[in-house]
C-alpha cells in the first residue's frame, strides 16, 4: 500500500524532468523542487518533520517516518538523505550531523564570466548572458545540488580577485545570489583583492596598519552586512603569484589577515587566508617548503576568526602529492584544507578521474579533528551537465559528501552517486563495473601521468599534457618541469631528504624518518623525496627504470580496460534510450586513452635520453596494482 502511495505521489508531483532542461545531475526530479516542496513530497509519503532544538543545528535523525532536525536547514538535509536512500533502494533510520562546520566551494570565476581553470563552460554567476529568470533558476538548482550533499558555502569569485567585486554594482548581484541560495543553507563569501581600497581610488595605500585602510575595510564590511546579514567572509590570496598583500608594505600575513578579521568580527564573518605563497620572501628555497617557512613563526598570531587555508599537498594539486606539512606545523592557528575539485592537473574534465580516493588519502595523514572545515575549488560551469565530463560531477558530489562525513569510503560515495545519476545503475553489472572503474581511476591517472612521485611535468601554463623537457628562461624556475624531475645521467627525482633540500624535516614523525630514508620511503613518493639512480633496485627486485616503464604501461592499459568496460555498457544505455550519454563518455574515454599513450611515450622517450636503458616493447612490463591508502 505504502509503495503504491509512494508511486502515486511521485506521479502527482508535477515536475519537469531536469534532464529535459539539460541540467541533469544526481538529484533527478528533485532538482526542480523548492526546499518546501521536497519536504512536502516526503510528508505526502507519510513522513513527519519537526525541529528539535536539542539536536545540532545542522544535524537530524530519521526514525521510521519521524524526522527531526536541529533547524529548518537540518530538515532539508534530512529530506535529501531520504532522497538518497530512495535512489539507493533502501529506506532506513539515520542520525547525522556534519563533521565540519564550514563546507565551502571556491569558485575561480572572473567577473567577465570566464573561469580560471574551469572546464565546464562559463560562470553561472557573472556575465552569464542569461535572462534574469533563467539566471535565478540555474543558481537555485546549483544551491539545491549543494544542499543535497551538505555544502553550505560558496566563494563566488576568483582568488585572483578583481577589486570591482566590492563595488555597489557587484555587491547588488552578490546580494541577489545570497537571497536565492539562503533557503538552501548556502552562504556566500567573496574572494577579495588585498589592495582594493587603493585600486578603487579610496586610499593611497593598502597598508594594513594604515588607519584610513582599516576604516575603509570596516565601512565595507558594514555595507556588505547591511545587504547580506549572513555573509560568510573573505577569502584572500595575498603576495602570491603577483597578487598584492601585506609584504608590499613590510607587514606580515598576520597583520594583513587580522586587519580584515577585525573588520568582519562584529558580524561573525571569517577570513580564509591562503598559505599558497611562494617566490616572494623565501624565493630560491625549495618551493614545497616555502609555506611552512613563511607561516611557522606566525603561529598563534592570528585572530580567532582567521582560518589558514592550505592545499592538500605542498606544491599544487598534482595527481599525487604527499600531504602538506603545514598541517603539522601550525598548532595554534585554525586551519583547513583546500581540495581541487576542478581537474586542472587531472585531465581537465576530459579524463574520467574520480578524486575521492585522493582526498581520503589526505585524511589518512591529517586528522579531520584538527580541521575546522573543507574548501573545494569548484568544477561547476554553465555546461548543460554542470561539470564538463559526465563523471566529473562525481567529484562535486564526493567533495560534499566527504566534507559532511570524511569517514565515508570513496567506494560508498561512488556507489551512491552512480545510483542517483544513472538509471542504468539498476543493472548490477553496470553498477559494479563502474564502481570499480571509478575507484581505480585516480591511480590510473597517476600511473599514466606522473608515477612514483614525479610531479609538475605538465605542459607550460595550461597544465594538460606532458612537457618533461619544459624550461623557459624567462619564467620562474618553479614553473618549469625540469626543476621538478631533475633527470640526469645518474638518475631522476628531487632530493628533499636531509641530504638534499631538507623538506622532509618539515614533517612530523614517523613520516620525517620514513620519507628521509630511501629504503623506507613509500614508492609512491620516491621521486618526490629522492634523486634515485636509474638502476636502483626497487622492492620488486626490478630497477627504477623498469618500474617507471611498467607504471606508465600499466596506466595506459588501465585506460584501455576502462574504455573496453564502457563499450560493454552500450546495450544497457541503448535499452534505456540514453545513447547520447554513452556516446559522450565513449568519445571522452577515447581521448583519454590517446592522452595516456602520449604521456607514456613523451615521458619515457625523454627520460630514456638520460637512463639509456631499454624501452619496453609494446604491451610489455606491467606491474601489479598498488593498494590505495584510505
Ligand atoms: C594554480 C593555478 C592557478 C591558481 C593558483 C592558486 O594554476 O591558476 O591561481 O593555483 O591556487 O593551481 O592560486
Amino acid at each position: 500500500m505504502k509503495r503504491i502511495l509512494f508511486l502515486l505521489v511521485t506521479a502527482l508531483v508535477v515536475v519537469t524532468s531536469s534532464a529535459d532542461n539539460g541540467h541533469s545531475a544526481w538529484m533527478g526530479d528533485f532538482l526542480d523542487m523548492t526546499a518546501s516542496q521536497v519536504q512536502g513530497y516526503w510528508r505526502a509519503n507519510g513522513y513527519d518533520f519537526a525541529v528539535d532544538s536539542s539536536l545540532p543545528s545542522e544535524g537530524y535523525t530519521v526514525k521510521g517516518t519521524s524526522v527531526r532536525g536541529g533547524s529548518d536547514i537540518a530538515l532539508l538535509y534530512a529530506s535529501y538523505e531520504l532522497m538518497r536512500q530512495k535512489c539507493c533502494g533502501k529506506m532506513h533510520d539515520a542520525a547525522a550531523s556534519p563533521k565540519f562546520k564550514y563546507r565551502i566551494l571556491n569558485h575561480w570565476d572572473n567577473l567577465d564570466g570566464s573561469i580560471e581553470r574551469g572546464y565546464a563552460g562559463k560562470s553561472i554567476f557573472w556575465h552569464t548572458g542569461l535572462k534574469r529568470q533563467q539566471w535565478r533558476t540555474r543558481i537555485e538548482e546549483y544551491a539545491r545540488l549543494n544542499a543535497s550533499v551538505g555544502i553550505n558555502g560558496a566563494v563566488l569569485d576568483n582568488v585572483n580577485a578583481s577589486p570591482k567585486v566590492l563595488t555597489t554594482e557587484y555587491l547588488d548581484t552578490v546580494k541577489a545570489i545570497a537571497d536565492i541560495m539562503r533557503p538552501y543553507g548556502v552562504r556566500v563569501y567573496l574572494a577579495i583583492n588585498f589592495a582594493s581600497p587603493m585600486a578603487l581610488g579610496a586610499t593611497s595605500t593598502a597598508d594594513p596598519l594604515d588607519s584610513g585602510v582599516k576604516a575603509w575595510w570596516k565601512a565595507k564590511a558594514k555595507e556588505i552586512y547591511a545587504l547580506i546579514p549572513d555573509f560568510g567572509g573573505f577569502l584572500v590570496k595575498a603576495n602570491s603569484e603577483g597578487q598584492p598583500g601585506p609584504f608590499d608594505y613590510g607587514r606580515t600575513h598576520a597583520d594583513g589577515a587580522n586587519m580584515l578579521a577585525d573588520a568582519l568580527h562584529p558580524y561573525g564573518g571569517i577570513v580564509m587566508w591562503r598559505s599558497f605563497v611562494y617566490g616572494s620572501r623565501h624565493k630560491g628555497e625549495d618551493r614545497v617548503m616555502q609555506a611552512v617557512s613563511e607561516f611557522k613563526d606566525l603561529d598563534g598570531k592570528f585572530r580567532d576568526n582567521v582560518i589558514l587555508q592550505s592545499k592538500n599537498g605542498p606544491l599544487d594539486f598534482q595527481p599525487r602529492e604527499p600531504y602538506a606539512p603545514i598541517f603539522d606545523n601550525m598548532k595554534k592557528t585554525a586551519q583547513w584544507v583546500e581540495f581541487q575539485v576542478t581537474q586542472e592537473y587531472t585531465g581537465q574534465s576530459k579524463h574520467l578521474v574520480y578524486l575521492a580516493p585522493m582526498w581520503k588519502e589526505f585524511f589518512s595523514f591529517v586528522s579531520a579533528d584538527s580541521l575546522r572545515g573543507v574548501a573545494g575549488v569548484s568544477n561547476v560551469g554553465n555546461d548543460a551537465n554542470w561539470c564538463g565530463h559526465p563523471f566529473s560531477q562525481a567529484n562535486w558530489y564526493a567533495f560534499g559528501r566527504l566534507a559532511w562525513d570524511p569517514s565515508l569510503t570513496s567506494k560508498a560515495i561512488a556507489h551512491e552517486w552512480l545510483k542517483m545519476t544513472f538509471e542504468e545503475s539498476s543493472n548490477r553489472y553496470f553498477y559494479d563495473s563502474m564502481t570499480s572503474v571509478m575507484e581505480r581511476s585516480r591511480e590510473m591517472c597517476v600511473d599514466y601521468m606522473m608515477p612514483l612521485g614525479l610531479h609538475h611535468i605538465f605542459k607550460f601554463d595550461h597544465h594538460y599534457g606532458p612537457e618533461p623537457d619544459g624550461f623557459k628562461a624567462e619564467y620562474p624556475i618553479e614553473w618549469c618541469p625540469v626543476y621538478y624531475h631533475k633527470a640526469d645521467s645518474l638518475g631522476v627525482g628531487f632530493d628533499r631528504s636531509s641530504k638534499g633540500t631538507g623538506a622532509v624535516g618539515q614533517y612530523r614523525e614517523p613520516y620525517r624518518s620514513l620519507y628521509d630514508n630511501l629504503s623506507t620511503c613509500p614508492e609512491q613518493y620516491l621521486l618526490w623525496f629522492h634523486h634515485v639512480a636509474w638502476n636502483y633496485r626497487m622492492k620488486n627486485g626490478k630497477t627504477l627504470w623498469d618500474n617507471l616503464c611498467a607504471r606508465y604501461t600499466r596506466g595506459v592499459k588501465a585506460v584501455e580496460t576502462t574504455l573496453m568496460t564502457w563499450k560493454l555498457m552500450r546495450s544497457i544505455f541503448v535499452d534505456d534510450c540514453d545513447e547520447d550519454r554513452w556516446n559522450e563518455v565513449d568519445s571522452l574515454l577515447t581521448i583519454q586513452l590517446g592522452n595516456a599513450q602520449e604521456w607514456k611515450d613523451v615521458c619515457l622517450d625523454y627520460f630514456h635520453q638520460f637512463s639509456r636503458m631499454p624501452l619496453p616493447a609494446e604491451g610489455e612490463g606491467t606491474v601489479a596494482p598498488v593498494a590505495t591508502r584510505e
